[in-house]
């Protein structure tokens, strides 16, 4: 089934020059961008984003990581999108993650883990509105 997801490339990776490798991994499964933009995000723009992480010890760290630089947002599309990304992506600590992941090609801790996907359809949904209308997704 065509689903969609929010990915972000992190600061760290857009940092690191990572961005046209990690787009050129998302076309090679199949999930295409429909669309993307680069933003900075303000510290409460992440903080809304994370809401959901907002109790965890790491939340502060994890919001000035993340408002640190300008980061790549995007919408991808393909069949099973929100699955297919987070095996893209490997584990969150790049340390744990699978051989051939982006995390472990680009991640260099549990932190700074190059790349965000969304977990759940519901997640995917909120995530997509939070940065994109719908007018702004091609498909
Ligand atoms: P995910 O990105 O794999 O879905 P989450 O548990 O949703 O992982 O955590 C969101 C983000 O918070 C992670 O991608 C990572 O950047 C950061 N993070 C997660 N766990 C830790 C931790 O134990 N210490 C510091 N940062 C963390
Ligand atoms: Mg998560």
């Amino acid at each position: 089934m065509s689903e969609r997801t929010l990915a972000i490339i992190k600061p760290d990776a857009v940092k690191k020059n990572a961005v046209g490798d990690i787009i050129n991994r998302y076309e090679q499964a199949g999930l295409k961008p429909v669309a993307i933009k680069m933003i900075h995000m303000s510290q409460s723009v992440v903080e809304g984003f994370y809401a959901v992480h907002k109790a965890r010890p790491f939340f502060g760290s994890l919001c000035a990581f993340m408002s640190s630089g300008p980061a790549v947002v995007l919408v991808l599309q393909g069949d099973n999108a929100i699955k297919k990304n987070r095996e893209l992506m490997g584990a969150t600590d790049p340390a744990k993650a699978d051989a051939g992941s982006i995390r472990k090609a680009h991640g260099a801790n549990i932190e700074f883990n190059a790349v965000h996907g969304s977990d759940s359809p519901e997640t995917a949904q909120f995530e997509i509105g939070y940065f994109f209308p719908g007018m702004e997704i091609f498909s």
